[in-house]
């Protein structure tokens, strides 16, 4: 690639491709910010029932069903209030780990979070 350039334009061109490919890096170290994730619950059901995310994902559980529901997870590690319609609960995952929860209004009511 770097053969097709003349004497004169290579090392420019190619400072702003080291430029270019410095950006890449820097922002390949970075961070990833993990997207976040939706859990629907709908008809007594949390949609998806389980579902494996990265560190650091958000999820976002919003009630869609036409009662309340409220979230708790099994080893209390969040826990909302009770969700009227269209309300949502947020839980920012920082820990790589199986976290089962339940509604605890309607404990048949069941979900899975793997982080990894
Ligand atoms: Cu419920």
């Amino acid at each position: 690639m770097f053969a097709a350039f003349t004497r004169a334009t290579a090392p420019r061109a190619f400072a702003a491709f080291v430029a270019a490919a410095s950006a890449v890096a820097l922002t390949g170290t970075l961070p990833a910010h993990a997207a976040d994730i939706a859990v629907k619950i709908d008809n007594f059901t949390f949609t998806p029932d389980s579902t494996e995310i990265a560190v650091g994902t958000t999820v976002i559980w919003t009630n869609e069903d036409d009662i309340p529901h409220a979230l708790a997870a099994s080893e209390r590690q969040f826990k909302s209030h009770a969700l009227d319609t269209g309300d949502t609960f947020t839980y920012t995952f920082t820990q790589p780990g199986t976290y089962e929860y339940f509604c605890s209004l309607h404990p048949h009511m069941k979900g899975k979070i793997v982080v990894k």
